[in-house]
C-alpha cells in the first residue's frame, strides 16, 4: 500500500509540476506567432530595392532582360530626367515593361517622397520621368518594374546633390 501511495504521490506531482508549463509553452507560442505575422505583413508593406550598380551600367532584371538607367546631367537641383532602357538578354529593346520610380531623401523619411510615379515610354522607347530635387543632400531613386501586373524588379540608386 505504501509504495502505491508514493506512486500516486509521485503522479500527482509530476502533472502538478508539467499542467502550468504546457499552458505557457502555448501562450508563449501564441504571442510568438503574432509577431511573426506582422513581421511579415510587414515586409509586404515594405519591400526592399537592393542597390543598382550606377548609371550606365547594365543591371540584370530577373534573367530574360537587362537594364540601363541613367540621367539627362549630373544630379543637382530642379528637374532631373531620369531615363530607363530595358533590352531582352538577347540585347533587343523591350518596350512591354512598366516601369515607376519613387524618389526622395533617406534622412528625411516622409518629408519629399514622390510618390510611386509612372515612367512615360518616349518614341525612342525609352522610359522617362522627371524627378524634382527640392533641396540639396542624399537622395535616392527606388525603381519598380512590373510585367502583366506583377513586380519583376526592385532595385534603387543614390546619389548627392
Ligand atoms: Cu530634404
Amino acid at each position: 500500500m505504501k509504495r502505491w501511495f508514493f506512486f500516486i504521490l509521485l503522479l500527482v506531482a509530476i502533472s502538478l509540476s508539467f499542467l502550468p508549463f504546457p499552458a505557457e509553452s502555448q501562450h508563449g507560442h501564441k504571442s510568438k506567432q503574432g509577431e511573426n505575422s506582422s513581421a511579415a505583413s510587414g515586409a509586404d508593406r515594405a519591400p526592399t530595392y537592393p542597390s543598382m550598380p550606377g548609371p550606365g551600367k547594365k543591371v540584370p532584371v530577373g534573367s530574360d532582360y537587362y537594364l540601363i538607367y541613367g540621367f539627362d546631367r549630373k544630379p543637382k537641383l530642379g528637374t532631373l530626367i531620369m531615363k530607363v532602357e530595358i533590352f531582352t538578354k538577347e540585347g533587343k529593346k523591350d518596350t512591354s515593361i512598366e516601369v515607376k520610380a519613387d524618389a526622395g531623401m533617406p534622412s528625411m523619411k516622409g518629408a519629399h517622397e514622390t510618390g510611386e510615379q509612372p515612367f512615360k515610354l518616349s518614341k525612342k522607347g525609352d522610359y522617362l520621368l522627371p524627378i524634382n530635387i527640392v533641396m540639396p543632400g542624399d537622395w535616392e531613386v527606388r525603381l519598380t518594374l512590373l510585367k502583366e501586373g506583377k513586380v519583376i524588379f526592385r532595385g534603387s540608386y543614390q546619389f548627392d546633390v
